[in-house]
């Protein structure tokens, strides 16, 4: 698919009053802080700051959902589990993840879980895991940040996440060397046709 038009549609909160009920198909970038959820967004929107990425964990608290070619939703969600954060506010994140996904579930053609190759999978990337497959959303698991790994590295990193996420497809990556790109892109294409 070329992107050629992209839009902020809305950002969501757990006080926003009514998730929309709009017929649009959605892929979700879920993971935990700071494993690269909007830096993804910016490398497939060729863009460099328009979603707002930082090196402090932490940084998207809202859903952000992204309008392309006025026909799709690409949406942005904060990190599931951010230590630093009171245990209130951390709650109150993964409160809205959940009511947010379960709203729009009949929608989600695909949620990409987005893990650190160098921090490994972490039982709350399992958590997730879990939960999305058995509300039956499809998904991919994004083996992010592998240009800080040697070749050997990413190797046991890729095989020790087949492991931990039963066979589940995963895709190694990285946004700064953007290798993986094409197959990426080629996931989301197949995840319209459905
Ligand atoms: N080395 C490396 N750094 C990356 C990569 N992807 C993202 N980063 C860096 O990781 C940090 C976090 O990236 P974000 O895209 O803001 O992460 P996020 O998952 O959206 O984080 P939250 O919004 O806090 O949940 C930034 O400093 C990025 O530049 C990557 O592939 N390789
Ligand atoms: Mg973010």
């Amino acid at each position: 698919m070329k992107i050629e038009n992209i839009e902020l549609y809305k950002s969501i909160t757990i006080e926003t009053k009514e998730i929309f009920f709009d017929e649009k198909k959605e892929i979700l970038f879920l993971g935990r802080s700071n494993a690269g959820k909007s830096s993804l967004l910016n490398i497939l929107f060729n863009k460099k700051n328009f979603v707002k990425t930082s090196s402090k964990p932490g940084s998207t608290r809202t859903v952000n959902l992204f309008t392309v070619n006025n026909k799709f939703y690409f949406t942005d969600l904060p990190g599931y589990w951010f230590a630093k954060l009171w245990i209130i506010a951390r709650d109150k994140i993964d409160a809205l993840i959940s009511w947010y996904v379960e709203e729009r579930k009949p929608n989600i053609k695909k949620a990409f879980i987005i893990i650190d190759s160098k921090l490994w999978a972490q039982k709350r990337d399992l958590d997730m895991y879990l939960y999305l497959k058995n509300l039956n959303i499809p998904l991919v698991i994004i083996n992010n940040k592998v240009d800080k790994l040697s070749k050997n590295e990413a190797l046991k990193s890729i095989d020790s996440a087949y492991q931990i996420f039963f066979w589940e497809k995963i895709l190694n990556f990285s946004t700064i060397t953007k290798e993986w790109f094409k197959e990426f892109e080629a996931i989301i294409d197949e995840s319209f046709k459905k």
